[in-house]
């Protein structure tokens, strides 16, 4: 990508190579859930924040680095041990396609010149921090437990082995920087009082489930295939070494219950649909669909 990742774009609006693979879709309504015990709860829904239509099943392979968009196509953008990071950089509507580097501590973001920001082990977790409506670079590092948000001074919150989830948690428009602590089962929302809820090996994934424009907290617990809503019923839907990524897939506006199986390549979409697409190994990388292929 250094050098002239410029359009070693292969659009394969059929996804020709893996047609046999990736192809094989299951739309089922109601398909068969990758569990047995389904609770009897209600449609689990989500943010209206992101409410831009049906979300897109994707995923990005280390190995060719290139990113698997199903039904858009495919692109060459990336290296393996990047970060895939897809967001809005440049503010034009349209997702960019884009990676952290941890080896060269520098964000590659499609069409645009790599910037430096950031060092091999921090985590990266673009968003817009100042309210500009700009997506601003940022990194949590886990060796001083400090977010450091380009062109701003870096803030100490958080210590090593924590998860970094920022997210406007109190509603008032801004992220508020936040981490889920595994040692202790509890949430640090900066400005906040630490909330317990979850416990160590559980993978948080805060989102607005039941659609009432509030953050909730959440976590996969992967030991019981289970997703823990805080304030609601926990329910079991994927399996222990499924990697958990709920967004609206059917663009109604609400958070659907989602897994995606590595072992299989299969996307687990609650009430929804089973669709295998991607390999062992890939990273499961949703985005809304508006995203500049
Ligand atoms: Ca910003
Ligand atoms: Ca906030
Ligand atoms: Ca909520
Ligand atoms: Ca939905």
């Amino acid at each position: 990508m250094r050098r002239t990742h410029e359009d070693r774009r292969t659009i394969c609006r059929s996804a020709v190579g893996l047609l046999p693979l990736m192809a094989a879709v299951a739309m089922v309504a109601g398909a068969v859930p990758p569990v047995a015990a389904a609770q009897p709860t209600s449609r689990t829904q989500l943010t209206p924040a992101q409410a831009q239509g049906p979300s897109t099943i994707a995923v990005f392979r280390p190995s060719e680095g290139k990113w698997y968009f199903r039904g858009l196509g495919t692109v060459s953008y990336g290296l393996n041990g990047d970060i895939p990071e897809p967001r809005d950089y440049n503010g034009d509507g349209r997702i960019d396609l884009a990676v952290f580097r941890p080896s060269e501590g520098k964000w590659y973001i499609r069409g645009a010149v790599p910037i430096s920001y950031g060092l091999n082990g921090d985590i990266p977790e673009p968003r817009d921090y100042n309210g500009d409506g700009r997506i601003d670079l940022a990194v949590f590092r886990p060796s001083e437990g400090k977010w450091y948000i380009r062109g701003a001074v870096p803030i100490s919150y958080g210590l090593n082995g924590d998860i970094p989830e920022p997210r406007d948690y109190n509603n008032d428009g801004r992220i508020d920087l936040a981490v889920f602590r595994p040692s202790e089962g509890k949430w640090y929302i900066r400005g906040a009082v630490p909330i317990s809820y979850g416990l160590k090996g559980d993978i948080p994934e805060p989102r607005d489930y039941n659609n009432d424009g509030r953050i909730d907290l959440a976590v996969f617990r992967p030991s019981e295939g289970k997703w823990y809503i805080r304030g609601a019923v926990p329910i079991s839907y994927g399996l222990k070494g499924d990697i958990p990524i709920p967004r609206d897939y059917n663009g109604d506006r609400r958070i659907d219950l989602a897994v995606w199986r590595p072992s299989n390549g299969t996307w687990y979409l609650r009430g929804l649909a089973t669709v295998q697409w991607g390999l062992p190994g890939d990273i499961p990388v949703s985005t809304p669909p508006q995203v500049a292929l």
